[in-house]
């Protein structure tokens, strides 16, 4: 059973507070997230969660997409530096890609990648070759990038052999799987993760040294050390295409503005779950959309902190 719930939490928030800006600080102080997400398939996924990552209250913004979306995405949020990465056949960032991105870590408090990414081989080699340059900073793998726990296409395209079964990321890490992804993630099936969030979801934060969000109607949140907190809230109509996109974001905007990953998870998805509240009562429990959500995240901060 869970040793926490989320409720608890949103009462006792000044127990665990964000860090709060002073009125006199400029936007470094609220940290600088990194979105790398999207393809030329994909472009929403980019934009939903680094518009998230400001409506959170990050102070800076960069997004790494791939080349062929990023002038669009640049019109699209023109608060982001936008930067455009080289593809692979099959609409991946090229490896190429970890160069540029790991010039950027040192400027950086909070990276997202995932959302969006298409070729799965290509997104687990970037993740691996990008960690250890970002050790320092939180690390919220979301999607195609949670790839990275799983053997690489065949021929293998990774220059060093890993041992997949016994695979530890160095530094925890967050993972925001939902119940599908973590299943194809562990090999077992998603009715067994359904069944059993709580150990599903410890398990796997166990293994790989992670925070993990299992996300659905109940969401699970384990560390690596052992804690769990689960929250209920929210409604169906955050089962959309994108919601989770927007859900990742928001935690990024958290984490760069000093939260732990526990913390921004916990916050993340309390806050998203909000969000699908405020906006059923406006538009009905089916129909609003993911690129909603975020923009009710400033207001539902404000009662909160
Ligand atoms: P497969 O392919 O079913 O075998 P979903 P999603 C697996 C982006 N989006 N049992 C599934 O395996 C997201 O950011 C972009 C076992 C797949 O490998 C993601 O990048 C949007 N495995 C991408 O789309 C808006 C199961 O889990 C993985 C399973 C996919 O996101 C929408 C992913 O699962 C979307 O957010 C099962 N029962 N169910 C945009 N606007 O650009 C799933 N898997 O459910 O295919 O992917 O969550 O929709
Ligand atoms: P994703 O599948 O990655 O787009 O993420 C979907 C998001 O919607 C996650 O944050 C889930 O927790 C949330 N969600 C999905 N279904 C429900 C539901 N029935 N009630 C509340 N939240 C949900
Ligand atoms: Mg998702």
């Amino acid at each position: 059973r869970p040793d926490h719930t989320i409720d608890i939490v949103m009462r006792t928030l000044r127990d665990w507070p964000l860090p709060m800006p002073h009125f006199d600080s400029d936007k470094e102080v609220r940290g600088h997230v990194l979105v790398v997400a999207g393809s030329r398939e994909m472009p929403g996924a980019a934009l939903l969660a680094a518009t998230a990552a400001l409506r959170s209250g990050a102070g800076k913004l960069t997004l790494a997409t791939a080349a062929s979306v990023a002038p669009h995405l640049g019109a699209a949020l023109p608060e982001a530096r936008v930067i455009g990465l080289a593809e692979t056949a099959a609409g991946g960032f090229a490896i190429d890609a970890a160069r540029r991105l790991a010039e950027l870590a040192d400027k950086v408090d909070a990276l997202l990648i995932g959302p969006g990414m298409q070729d799965e081989a290509a997104s687990a080699e970037l993740v691996r070759a990008l960690l250890p340059r970002y050790a320092h900073c939180k690390v919220i793998l979301d999607a195609g990038a949670m790839e990275v726990l799983r053997a690489p296409a065949d021929p293998p395209l990774l220059a060093e052999p890993v041992d997949f079964e016994h695979y530890r990321f160095a530094e925890p890490v967050l993972l925001t799987p939902h119940a599908g992804e973590l299943a194809h993630l562990s090999g077992e099936d998603k009715q067994a993760v359904q069944g059993n969030p709580h150990e599903a979801a410890g398990h796997a934060a166990e293994r790989w040294n992670a925070v993990v969000a299992l996300k659905g109607a109940t969401t699970v949140i384990a560390s690596p050390g052992g804690d769990l907190w689960q929250h209920q809230g929210g409604n169906i109509g955050l089962a959309i295409s994108g919601s989770g996109d927007a859900l990742a974001g928001i935690i990024a905007g958290l984490a760069a503005r000093g939260a732990t990953l526990e913390q921004a998870a916990a916050w993340g998805v309390a806050l998203h779950a909000a969000a699908g509240e405020q906006l059923s009562l406006r538009y009905g429990v089916l129909g609003y959309l993911a690129r909603e959500i975020s923009a009710e995240v400033p207001a539902l901060l404000r009662t909160l902190a």
